[in-house]
């Protein structure tokens, strides 16, 4: 199963702040960086135009890194992604598994009850957030901050990615705090050097854990 390999570094190419049109070439830096794990999120494009960044974003990782795709199942499954991560008012984990039996599917929950629904349907790893106060989600829940986090974590046996506000200063804290992963967005794509700064924060979280 692919559930250990969500660790470290989680990061999102979101069309809020990237052009869908560059997708496969801001990849192709991550995964030069070494980020392990790229989503494609896009929120408010056409389908058609979704689909051509997910099946570069595809390519730029093959081999190389996870791609997962946010929200849509259909084009997870059209641009061979190795997952779809799901919302709340995504369709049901349980539905999206008929599909896609043995890809990663994660899912965005905000308190334990939604996490422990998650794991309990065979959720492959969830997101938890905001940890901290995000730009990037308009509509995000109330921050939950470190002790969230913390009160969270041994209640769930599935791989934690936490998100929200996360930046290269919190990443390491958050990881100590109880998530496998750190999800990030807006501080590595509004970086002046998105691969050194995605870098900077694979070495940062590696020093940390061989410090341990
Ligand atoms: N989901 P940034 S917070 C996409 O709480 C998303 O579920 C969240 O972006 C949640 O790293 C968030 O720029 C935005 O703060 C994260």
């Amino acid at each position: 199963m692919n559930r250990n390999k969500i660790k470290g570094l989680y990061c999102v190419i979101d069309s809020a702040w990237v052009e869908l049109s560059v997708a496969g070439q801001w990849a192709e830096k991550l995964v030069q960086a070494g980020v392990e794990i790229i989503q494609l999120r896009a929120k408010d494009d056409g389908s058609r135009a979704v689909l051509e960044a997910a099946c570069a974003v595809r390519a730029a990782t093959k081999g190389k890194a996870l791609f997962i795709v946010n929200d849509r199942l259909d084009i997870a499954l059209l641009s061979g992604a190795d997952g779809v991560h799901l919302g709340q008012d995504d369709i049901p984990l349980s539905e999206a598994r008929r599909l896609m039996p043995s890809g990663i599917i994660g899912v965005s929950t905000h308190n334990l009850e939604e996490a422990r629904e998650a794991e309990s349907f065979g959720a492959d790893y969830i997101s938890f957030g905001p940890i901290f106060q995000t730009k990037t989600k308009k509509d995000a829940d109330i921050p939950k901050g470190l002790e969230g986090l913390r009160a969270l974590a041994p209640n769930i046996g599935i791989p934690i990615v936490a998100i929200g506000g996360i930046t290269a200063d919190s990443a390491v804290p958050v990881l100590e705090a109880g998530a496998s992963s750190v999800a990030i967005i807006s501080d590595i794509l509004l970086a002046e050097d998105i691969g050194g700064r995605a870098a900077g924060i694979i070495s940062r979280i590696r020093t940390a854990l061989k410090e341990r």
